[in-house]
């Protein structure tokens, strides 16, 4: 059976709860041992410290490097209570052990969030913090080891029922938590530096997260799932500030970076754009003057889709694009700013989530994604490829003209952000049918040629505006048919990447159906 708690080191950055912590492990006689600045904050609320300095014989040094990296300390944590030798081993060498440890680490992560430089960031590599949570949980028969603040009432419980049945499963847990905490934060120290090195294939095992958050469910509710961010400082779900709203699910945040991910591809300088996502696929998008003209093209491409969607704007959310947004229902909207008159717009839809993150993404940026499979985990490096113009190749006899040209770019890169098999389809800065998630290209062009039926149908509109456009597809056509059903649609022109063994028979079909067709070079699959 473990001994009673009767004396405890407690090392701890985030000193949230330390001080009612504290002083109710001195009520029950626990003697309180600590370093610099928690002795501190415990003396000024009047309980008596032991110094790390005084138990070790040895001062603080190098900045605070050294302060518990000595075998006064990492014996008492580390010396097993039934083990004759170890106990005589303390003995000898004037050790006290150490029952329980309260250590919560230099704060890393929120000093890099926080844009510190490289210096400061290495000084917020905690060493001797790590190494005593690892001797701990370690040794966990012997010692409870505390790395959040939330467990503190659990350790006063334990100490005030001595339920010693419990008490080693409980150590247990806390030895198991105690080393994911230490296994996040070098994770994160590691993705940061392959950050800083711009080293794109991370080294074997970097990977790291940290729960952000509990999620409720997962995509249903009888999932369990929770929300974790990695040390990659990209502006996003991750990172926004949630101003308004329910909390957000696991779906919510699934398809709020597919939404944000996506308008981040258009250039606020150049227009304002907005998409709204539906299951992670845009069942509109585009570009405008304003906001609001941007959000009402979109809305216009699949209005029935729209419904419960999220928006994404790439722009400061006004007051004119806020109210064309509450005149339907949405679940999810994120910008990187708004306007304190749109927030009141907003703030009339209770329920409705507002995101802002403050800065858009860099659609260019190196970083990674991952994916999970039976067993294991596929990662990559982003998708941060762009339409290169000056590697456009027009490969039939007509040449695209301006407008069509401008329209064959944003149907692409909106492409690049539906699941594949994809064919959208756009005029004027604006799509006009999305064909998403097929197994077969012929049948995601029919789709999407279906969807601008109907919305044409639905706005009394006299054909549907496939009629004139232009149409992308992620990937080359592999036979002519996926071509045609695209020209018998009404498009004039076709952006895709080429490089079919059959592209000559597709070329062929275009010329005949009169199309202007340019090849990217460039294939964009998501699945
Ligand atoms: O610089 S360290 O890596 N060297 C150490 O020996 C050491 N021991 C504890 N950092 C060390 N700590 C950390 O100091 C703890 O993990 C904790 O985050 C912090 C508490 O310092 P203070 O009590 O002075 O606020």
């Amino acid at each position: 059976p473990t001994r009673k708690i009767t004396r405890a080191l407690l090392s701890v950055s985030d000193k949230t709860g330390l001080v009612p912590f504290a002083q109710a492990l001195a009520g029950h006689d626990v003697t309180l041992v600590s370093t610099g600045g928690t002795a501190k904050a415990l003396r000024e609320a009047g309980l008596t410290v032991v110094d790390v300095a005084e138990v070790t014989g040895s001062p603080e040094m190098m900045d605070g490097r050294v302060k518990t990296l000595h075998p006064k300390i990492h014996g008492g944590l580390l010396a097993m209570r039934d083990n004759a030798e170890h106990v005589a081993a303390m003995d000898t060498h004037g050790i006290p052990p150490i029952d329980l440890l309260v250590v919560n680490l230099y704060p890393f992560e929120a000093t890099v969030a926080g844009g510190a430089d490289f210096a400061t960031a290495i000084e917020n590599i905690d060493i001797g913090g790590p190494a005593m949570i690892r001797a701990a949980a370690k040794n966990h028969a012997g010692v409870a080891v505390v790395v959040d603040p939330e467990d503190y009432d659990q350790v006063l419980e334990e100490i005030a029922t001595h339920e010693a049945a419990r008490r080693a499963a409980r150590r247990r847990h806390l030895a198991a938590k105690a080393f994911a905490h230490t296994g996040a934060y070098d994770g994160a120290i590691a993705t940061w530096f392959a950050e800083e090195l711009g080293v794109t294939a991370p080294h074997k095992r970097v990977i790291g997260g940290t729960r952000a958050a509990k999620l409720r469910y997962g995509e249903n509710p009888h999932q369990w799932a929770a929300f974790y961010t990695t040390a990659e400082q990209r502006p996003g779900v991750a990172t926004a500030t949630q101003v308004q709203g329910k909390e957000l699910s696991y779906n919510n945040l699934n398809d709020t970076d597919a939404a944000f991910e996506l308008v981040a591809e258009f250039d606020p300088n150049s227009s304002a754009a907005v998409a709204i996502i539906k299951h992670a696929n845009p069942c509109g998008v585009a570009v405008g003057s304003t906001l609001a003209e941007a959000y009402t093209k979109a809305l216009a491409c699949d209005g029935v889709s729209a419904f419960g969607g999220i928006v994404a704007l790439n722009a400061t959310l006004d007051a004119e694009a806020a109210e064309e947004i509450v005149k339907i229902f949405t679940e999810v909207i994120i910008a990187p700013n708004a306007s304190d008159e749109a927030k009141a717009i907003i703030a009339s839809k209770k329920n409705l989530r507002l995101l802002l993150t403050g800065a858009l993404p860099d659609p260019r940026a190196e970083g990674l994604t991952y994916r999970a499979l039976a067993g294991g985990f596929l990662v990559q490096s982003r998708d941060n490829r762009l339409v290169d113009q000056d590697a456009l190749k027009v490969v039939t006899k007509r040449k695209p003209s301006e407008q069509e040209l401008a329209d064959m770019i944003f149907a692409f890169t909106v492409a690049k952000h539906v699941k594949s098999n994809t064919i959208v389809y756009a005029k004027d800065g604006a799509t006009v049918g999305i064909g998403a998630g097929q197994m077969s290209r012929v049948d995601s062009a029919r789709i999407a040629a279906r969807k601008a039926e109907d919305a044409a149908e639905r706005s009394a509109c006299p054909s549907p505006l496939t009629i004139g456009s232009v149409a992308a597809s992620d990937a080359f056509f592999p036979f002519a048919d996926g071509l045609q059903v695209v020209a018998d649609a009404g498009a004039t022109a076709v952006i895709q990447p080429g490089g079919s063994m059959r592209d000559d028979e597709v070329i062929a079909a275009a010329d005949a159906a009169g199309l202007a067709m340019v090849f990217t070079g460039m294939r964009h699959f998501r699945h």
